[in-house]
């Protein structure tokens, strides 16, 4: 099973940023579908299905810790990276419990077996892939809030109409 922990929007701001996204933007790219837009949290790879409890049991373990609490993150940058080809939305500023929620989630994959690798963790939701051009900047610059407290732990499947994401477990932290 190909594993990672995202955090997903709620369906009216993915509505709002690929409303957004359709008027401001011209990317030679091919834009992420609605239903998939999310802000990975730690990609893990590959992972057998026997290890998904135990996982399952690591993740509850961290996400259900008295006071564990995420700020709303302010999405109001853009970004372009040319070796994916992928343009992204995100914030320009983060709280540290947000990269130490990741890199702890990450860690919480490698030892269930998972081979994801990172470096630095950058918050980002990505809008196209496949771009090969630097896009212009969006005609309105955008200012979304979008609350952290929906942590998924997803399976990306390849189907006959692309990647599909399927919600594995869920976890809801405190507002
Ligand atoms: P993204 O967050 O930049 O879009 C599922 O594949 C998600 O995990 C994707 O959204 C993807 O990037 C993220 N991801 C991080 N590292 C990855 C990797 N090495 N291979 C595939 N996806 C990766």
């Amino acid at each position: 099973m190909r594993l990672f922990f995202a955090l997903l929007p709620g369906p009216d701001l993915a509505r709002e940023i690929a409303d957004w996204r359709e008027r401001s933007i011209s990317a030679d790219g091919r834009p992420v579908p609605l239903a998939n837009l999310h802000i990975t949290l730690a990609f893990l790879g590959e992972l057998s299905h026997h290890r998904l409890d135990p996982l399952c049991q690591a993740a509850d373990e961290l996400l259900t810790a008295p006071g564990l609490h995420l700020q709303t993150l302010r999405l109001n940058a853009t970004g372009y990276w040319p070796r994916p080809g992928i343009l992204w939305l995100g914030p320009s500023r983060w709280e540290g419990a947000l990269a130490n929620l990741a890199g702890q989630l990450q860690s919480r994959g490698a030892l269930a077996g998972g081979k994801g690798k990172r470096g630095a963790y950058r918050p980002h939701l990505t809008l196209f892939r496949g771009c090969d051009q630097p896009p212009p900047a969006p005609l309105s610059a955008p200012d979304f809030s979008f609350d952290c407290s929906n942590i998924s732990l997803l399976q990306s499947s390849n189907g006959r109409q692309g990647v599909h994401y399927s919600d594995v477990a869920n976890w809801r932290l405190s507002p």
